[in-house]
């Protein structure tokens, strides 16, 4: 860590009594009980279904009690379904991709936005971020929370934000030094990419750049990669965690201590289970992590399962802070890839195949990665018609299929058209994709 002012956003949340914040936690996980059983069907039933009334949760330790949500409940209940809240109370709509072709979709009343944005200025704190700062946002705009996500954290705290957007990294790096940028909020992968490019410019980041600190998420990474995004930018590069379902960056970020992420639990529950038992494990074990929102007004979820193994550690912090801290993320316990900072399911992948004439079942999903960039081929099986077209001809349907891809996913692939019968069949549960990237 550099000699930095050590600076915490809400000391009274953030650095509260463990015991004070379990009753907080209580008091708030009733509420929501009670908000999801009287305005959300789906609940009601599954706590029917349970025979567990509101009343019967007295506080965090019955937390066990409570029925799991999963993403395929947000696509059933589609796009409304989880609002507990009517229509005219919700101000914003950020979604991102489904295990279908769909995207799922929570809603925000302005208390939401609010909560979000104080989370996020939170973690632009722990990354020593405040009024003096100028945070570029590299993150994409839109439905995915990155962009909008730090960018309100960052205006929260008083910084001077430069919302760029993700994407043409020249220009970027242009603007990190014509601006005077100080910090740099995107993924880690696009961090390294601007950190290659900037050495590749000849330029020298303790002389031209001002940067000092860079928040970094939306995927997994490792320490290795960290020391080397450190050392070509010269900042602190951080840990940051979230989830659409929960509200975007900012559920949990590292301070400049970096040994875990801080979780705010003041508005979310984190619990980890044995995904196959479903059964809570104590602090330290590795497990899925699941999350409850418990100041949630427009999409409250109960016992979310993130389908993400980590581990969480109690101990308080040498910041001050005493907010459980979550390791890494260690893996999926699904089969969720994130290229290029994409949620991208095989299943996504298979529907759009599905819809095109001349395309077998089968197909394999190539990863890698070159430089800091991932790369995604798609080996696709077609029919016997197909294979004997001419060059041209396959040409063109390579392309047809690139574009369905392009559009469903919002990524490009490359498209390899393999002939029928050569991609291995298996008896069991089909290996479609082949990841050969190393974090
Ligand atoms: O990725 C939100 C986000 C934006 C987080 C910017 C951090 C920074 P989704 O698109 O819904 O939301 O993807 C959520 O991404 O379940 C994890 O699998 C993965 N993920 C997010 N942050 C990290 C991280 C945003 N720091 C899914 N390390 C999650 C590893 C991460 N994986």
């Amino acid at each position: 860590m550099r000699e930095r002012e050590y600076k915490i956003w809400n000391p009274e949340m953030e650095c509260m009594d463990r015991e004070q914040l379990v009753k907080l936690q209580g008091q708030r996980l009733k509420e929501t009980v009670k908000r999801v059983y009287d305005n959300v069907p789906m609940y009601r039933k599954r706590m029917d279904d349970k025979g567990i009334k509101p009343e019967d949760i007295r506080g965090v330790e019955d937390l066990k009690y409570l029925p799991f949500t999963d993403k395929p409940d947000l696509r059933d209940q589609f796009p409304y379904g989880l609002f507990a809240v009517p229509k005219h109370d919700i101000v914003r709509i950020q979604g991102s991709s489904g295990t279908t072709g769909m995207p799922i979709v929570t809603g925000y009343t302005q208390h939401d936005v609010d909560v979000w944005t104080e989370m996020a200025a939170r973690s632009v704190t722990m990354a020593g971020g405040g009024p003096d700062d100028i945070v570029q946002v590299c993150y994409g705009y839109g439905l995915f929370t990155g962009g909008l996500g730090l960018h309100q954290g960052a205006t929260q705290v008083g910084a001077m934000v430069i919302p760029m957007s993700s994407g043409n990294t020249q220009r970027q790096i242009n603007m990190l030094k014509a601006m005077g940028s100080t910090m740099l909020c995107c993924t880690p992968s696009y961090a390294l990419l601007i950190g290659e490019t900037v050495r590749e410019m000849g330029i020298d980041p303790k002389k031209e750049l001002k940067l000092r600190a860079g928040v970094f998420g939306a995927e997994p990474w490792s320490d290795k990669i960290r020391a080397r995004i450190e050392e070509l930018l010269n900042i602190d590069a951080l840990d940051i965690y979230g989830l659409t379902e929960m509200a975007g960056p900012g559920v949990s970020c590292e301070c400049l201590y970096k040994c875990g992420m801080h979780v705010n639990e003041d508005h979310v529950i984190p619990e980890i289970i044995d995904p196959d038992t479903l059964e809570p494990l104590p602090y330290g074990e590795k497990g899925e992590l699941v999350f409850s929102t418990i100041t949630k007004e427009g999409t409250p979820l109960l016992r979310y399962r993130t389908h993400d193994l980590c581990r969480l550690n109690p101990e308080k912090c040498q910041c001050g802070r005493t907010n459980v801290r979550m390791d890494r993320i260690m893996g999926r316990t699904d089969d969720m890839l994130i290229i290029r900072g994409v949620n991208v399911f095989p299943s996504q992948i298979e529907t759009v195949l599905m819809g095109i004439p001349g395309v077998t079942p089968h197909f394999l999903l190539v990863v890698d990665r070159v430089g800091p960039t991932d790369t995604m081929e798609i080996q696709v099986e077609v029919t016997d018609e197909i294979f004997g077209d001419t060059v041209a001809d396959l040409q063109s349907f390579s392309k047809l299929i690139y574009e369905r891809i392009k559009s469903a996913l919002g990524l490009s692939a490359n498209i390899k058209l393999v002939p029928p019968k050569s991609i291995p069949r298996f008896e069991g549960k089909a290996r479609r994709v082949q990841d050969n990237r190393k974090l």
